[in-house]
């Protein structure tokens, strides 16, 4: 679909927790690594599998998770740079999308002790964009909380479902086929037990409030050229009528 952008905001890191007593020598810390939807969605309608490359002092460092939430827990004793590649499904797109992750166990500010209560969090802030999504794409995930769509003062409406809109279960409700199943858990990170950890990305929030504006106001002045031009027109229709 020409013109078409979906963005889907995320969020990444690691949480990682002081075993204090119960440490030894090789497990100091247990900790999580994880990628999420930034405001918790399920993003299985998006992610295919998130492959994680952990150091090479871990067993088996190469942990596949091709379900929702897509995370790992670990103990262990040591930071390093963690590898994300991030799947997508066959109709979103064949390139995985990979980026790396510092675990921090200790934290960084002066004086600060390691704890057991309070964990030590890094998380960053991204944006998966897909420019021309496939139609199929693009209808599969037109109501999914998950995604920003925007469309530019080119594209073309978007055609109902193939299938016959609202015929399928699992599309009347506004939910993509993928997570509609109703045996499969919720993949939504909002009643995660360490969902108090996450960090909030309201400058991201204003950053899409920008974004949808921008599209507002692109929107205004095509419309308004538009305009303009049918009374261009009509203004040189008129005047080639002759006076009577
Ligand atoms: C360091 N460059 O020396 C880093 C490497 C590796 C951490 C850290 C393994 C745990 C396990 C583990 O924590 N490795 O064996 O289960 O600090």
């Amino acid at each position: 679909m020409k013109d078409v952008e979906v963005t889907v905001p995320i969020a990444y890191g690691t949480i990682s927790f002081w075993l204090g007593k119960k440490a030894d020598e090789y497990h100091s810390h247990k900790w999580t690594v994880y990628v999420r939807a930034v405001n918790n969605e399920d993003l299985s309608a998006i992610i295919k599998k998130v492959v994680f490359q952990l150091h090479p002092s871990f067993s088996n460092p190469t942990r596949v998770v091709e379900n929702p939430p897509f995370e790992l827990n670990e103990t262990g004793w040591g930071e390093f740079e963690i590898g994300i590649s991030i799947y997508f499904h066959p109709d979103i797109s064949d390139k995985p999308i990979d980026i790396f992750h510092p675990l921090r166990l200790y934290p960084e500010e002066e004086g600060s002790q390691p704890s057991t209560k309070k964990p030590v969090v890094v998380e960053s802030y991204d944006e998966l964009v897909f420019t021309e999504p496939s139609e199929g794409f693009l209808q599969r995930i037109l109501n999914n909380p998950c995604v920003q769509i925007s469309y530019g003062p080119t594209a073309q409406p978007i055609a109902p479902p193939a299938d016959g809109s609202g015929t399928n279960p699992s599309s009347g409700d506004g939910m993509p086929s993928l997570t509609a199943h109703p045996e499969k858990k919720d993949g939504s990170t909002k009643n995660h037990n360490l969902a108090q950890y996450f960090l909030q990305h309201s400058d991201e929030e204003e950053l899409a409030a920008l974004r949808e504006a921008r599209r507002q106001v692109a929107a205004s002045i095509t419309k308004l050229e538009r305009d303009l031009a049918a009374l261009e027109s009509e203004a040189n229709s008129l005047r080639a009528q002759p006076m009577s």
